[in-house]
């Protein structure tokens, strides 16, 4: 496979000089990136920052992002003050403001009157935090956060499966050994750049993706599917597998339930009925599967491309199927991972701040787990709350007769994320009381009642656990600015005026978090903060101090009762909103290299905005021509819940019936649709129908 060397272990923007900031350092640290799931390792001293060496994931590389992290430490768009509708207030005066709103709230209202919602970008310690912020001194069943809009079909799955969601059931070092990795709907050559080097050098590369990305441009291989069709593409290529004997039987006969039933389901997915389905010529299917089922070691990795459908856990579940029909999970070198997306991706879906879960991934329905965590929380496990909304259905709750009336928001701007966006940052507006915790004012932030200034990753400590499921230690490498306070500080000042004592100490919550994840799926008993640093990272599950962690936990069993993984038959079906003729266009949306998530952080410095200024519309000349547009004209996209507009960029690398916006700027997610898959209440942000039109400039 070739590497894209623009984007890898160098930096194609000129580095900035180091910020005044970094004279605020005491002595520099080594810790990780700010942004995505990969966690790059990196030195911050003085004279800027440099990638660290000693950590396997990006063993000396970073992104434009990670190299320009450092500027947002001295922006001029930091917040330094809390702000009460807007104006400048002391802390006390904010705390105190919000602690006797959320207490009136409660009060007349009831106590699922006060929603929080989280984001997995927050260290371990402050997600659990915040999960047990919710639950022991609001006693709210109403938490979710933004990993529902990125895990959550692929974790679905992977517990569905296997009993167990962690991302990369493997070193991400073992892809190297892989001859062949199917990536379904990932653009890691922009995502996350450092990944591309662990592809085995003379290996082979397979990529479904509507685009010819920059990760389809290094694959021997690309599917151009139809968006939204992934599902038929994993039955096709199961079918096929099967009718050409590279189903592992002896492997399926030990490890596996269920095969039987999904042989049977794909026997109507023939080839050329699947191309009829995904325009994927016959030949590339029998191609890929030709080259997965011949490979000596292989693996199968999903991305949001594929699992951002209101159908994503079952597509997620199709690829998962031909894994195990081909004998690769639980093996070396092999298997079916999906590629975590934030920073604290992993870790953020362990501790609590999803609306079904405790600590240490427990079910909060599961009675054991309650008493468990109740008994950690010194709380009767009666008093703990029940599951809640999901995160899209929650949002839409706000304001409502029966929904919230106040929301605690930290490390998200749904504002800019959320699908249906309008409609959301309606149901924002209509809350009696919302509180933004961010170190910026993003657009949610404009319209909070109270804003409350945070301090950013280099500047706190905590830790991360990356997509490997490896937990790190991100270290504090400079002094917060005066004025900033840590997310755990707030919930402890909170929590202390509601009447609870918590600690605002990053050291001391993560010991409380090993007690609480003690003996659940995700146990994190056994990792300090010491053996985190020797180690550099140590794999859950880790159940005591003696115990060397478990970077493949599938190699003897899988995580269901019986140990044997689950095939379950899924069938393919149409996109929530298909084509018509009023909307007869694609829109799929996703990420440039450039950006990270709602650009709240990334759109504030300056190199990373002169590489990426601004939203366009991507689309192939023949729809370009059809319209009567030219690369830079703007276009309005129009769908059913509203319009955007963008200037064109035309390109053959996309399929002529579908366009593409990054959603790192305020607008594409007004079309998206909020269509929920059933199991995983994902909603449908890389589908939905749309007409492209010049618009007048
Ligand atoms: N630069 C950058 N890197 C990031 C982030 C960021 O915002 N910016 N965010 C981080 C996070 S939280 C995440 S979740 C990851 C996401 O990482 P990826 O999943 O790699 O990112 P996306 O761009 O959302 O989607 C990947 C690809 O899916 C394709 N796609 C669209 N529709 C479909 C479809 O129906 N089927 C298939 N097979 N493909 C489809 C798109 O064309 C796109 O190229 O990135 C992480 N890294
Ligand atoms: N159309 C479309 N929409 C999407 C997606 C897509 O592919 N297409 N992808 C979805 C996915 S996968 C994701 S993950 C979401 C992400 O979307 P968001 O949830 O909006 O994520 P971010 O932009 O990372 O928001 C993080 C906010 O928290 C702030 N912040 C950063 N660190 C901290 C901290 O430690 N504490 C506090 N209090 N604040 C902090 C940042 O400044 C920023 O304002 O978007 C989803 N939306
Ligand atoms: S954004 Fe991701 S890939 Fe880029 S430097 Fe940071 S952790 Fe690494
Ligand atoms: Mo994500």
């Amino acid at each position: 496979m070739k590497r894209p060397e623009s984007t890898i272990g160098r930096m194609p923007v000129s580095l900035p000089a180091a910020p005044p900031v970094m004279s605020r350092l005491p002595v520099g640290a080594a810790t990780h990136c700010p942004y995505c799931a990969l966690q790059c390792g990196m030195n911050v001293t003085p004279d800027g920052i440099t990638p660290r060496d000693d950590i396997p994931a990006n063993a000396g590389g970073l992104c434009q992002k990670g190299w320009t992290a450092g500027e947002l430490l001295a922006s001029p768009h930091r917040l330094t003050t809390p702000l009460l509708h807007g104006e400048p207030v002391g802390w006390d005066e904010a705390l105190d403001f919000v602690a006797a709103r959320l207490g009136s709230i409660q009060r007349e209202h009831g106590r699922d009157a006060v929603a929080v919602f989280g984001g997995g970008g927050l260290t371990n310690e402050k997600a659990y935090q915040l999960g047990k912020f919710a639950r022991v001194a609001l006693r709210t069943s109403q938490i979710d956060y933004n990993g529902r809009f990125c895990m959550s079909s692929a974790a679905a799955a992977s517990n569905r499966a296997f009993g167990l969601d962690r991302g990369l059931p493997f070193p991400i070092t073992d892809l190297a050994r892989a001859d062949v990795v199917l990536l379904a709907g990932g653009n890691v050559a922009e995502t996350m750049p450092p990944f591309v080097r662990h592809f085995n050098k003379a290996g082979r590369l397979i990529v479904a993706d509507p685009r010819v990305t920059a990760t389809a441009k290094l694959a021997g291989l690309h599917l151009q599917l139809t968006p939204g069709t992934d599902l038929a593409l994993a039955l096709g290529l199961l079918h096929i597998a099967i009718a050409d004997g590279y189903a592992d039987l002896a492997y399926l006969a030990e490890r596996v339930t269920g095969f039987e039933a999904v042989r049977d389901s794909v026997a109507a997915w023939w080839p050329e009925r699947v191309e009829r389905v995904t325009g994927v010529p016959v030949a590339r299917m029998r191609e890929a599967a030709h080259a997965l089922g011949t490979a000596r070691r292989a693996v199968i990795l999903t991305a949001r491309g594929a699992e951002q459908h209101a159908k994503g856990t079952d597509t997620a579940t199709a690829f998962i199927n031909l894994a195990l029909a081909l004998g690769l999970p639980g093996r070396e070198g092999s298997g079916y991972g999906c590629v975590t997306g934030q920073g604290n991706g992993q870790g953020g879906r362990e501790h609590g701040q999803k609306a079904d879960q405790l600590p240490g991934y427990r079910r909060i329905d599961d009675p054991a787990a309650r008493a468990h965590v109740a008994g950690v929380w010194g709380v009767d496990p009666a008093d703990l709350p029940g599951p809640g909304r999901s995160a899209y259905e929650l949002l839409d709750a706000l304001g409502t007769p029966s929904g919230p009336k106040a929301m605690l928001l930290f490390g998200s701007n749904p504002v800019v994320s959320a699908p249906r966006s309008r409609h959301i940052a309606e149901r924002l507006a209509a809350l009696d009381l919302l509180v933004v915790s961010d170190l910026v004012r993003s657009e949610t932030a404009e319209l909070a009642t109270v804003v409350l200034p945070t301090t950013q990753w280099a500047e706190e400590a905590g830790t991360l656990t990356n997509l490997e499921g490896r937990v790190l230690l991100r270290r504090q490498a400079v002094a917060p600015p005066s004025g900033v306070r840590s997310d755990l500080s707030v919930l402890a000042s909170l929590a202390g005026r509601l009447g609870h004592v918590f600690s605002d100490d990053p050291r001391t919550v993560f010991d409380e978090l090993r007690r609480a994840s003690a003996g659940g799926p995700a146990d994190y008993a056994g990792i300090t903060y010491e053996r985190i640093a020797a180690e550099t990272g140590v794999f859950w599950p880790c159940p005591d101090e003696d115990h060397p962690g478990t970077p493949r936990p599938f190699l003897d069993r899988f995580a269901t009762p019986d140990g044997r993984a689950r095939m379950i038959p899924v069938e393919h079906r149409p996109p929530a909103e298909d084509v018509d003729g009023d909307y007869p266009i694609y829109l799929t949306t996703g990420r440039v290299l450039a950006h990270y998530q709602s650009g709240a952080q990334t759109r504030r410095i300056g190199p990373l905005n002169q590489a990426a200024p601004g939203a366009f519309v991507e689309m192939h000349p023949d729809l370009a021509e059809r319209i009567g547009v030219a690369s830079g004209d703007r276009v309005r996209v129009v769908g059913r819940r509203g319009s955007t507009e963008a200037p064109a960029r035309v390109s053959p690398d996309i399929r002529p019936d579908t366009v593409f916006m990054p959603f790192h700027w305020e607008g594409v997610n007004r079309l998206t649709n909020p269509a929920l898959d059933p199991v995983s209440r994902m909603p449908e942000f890389k589908v939905c129908a749309v007409r492209v039109e010049g618009a007048a400039s």
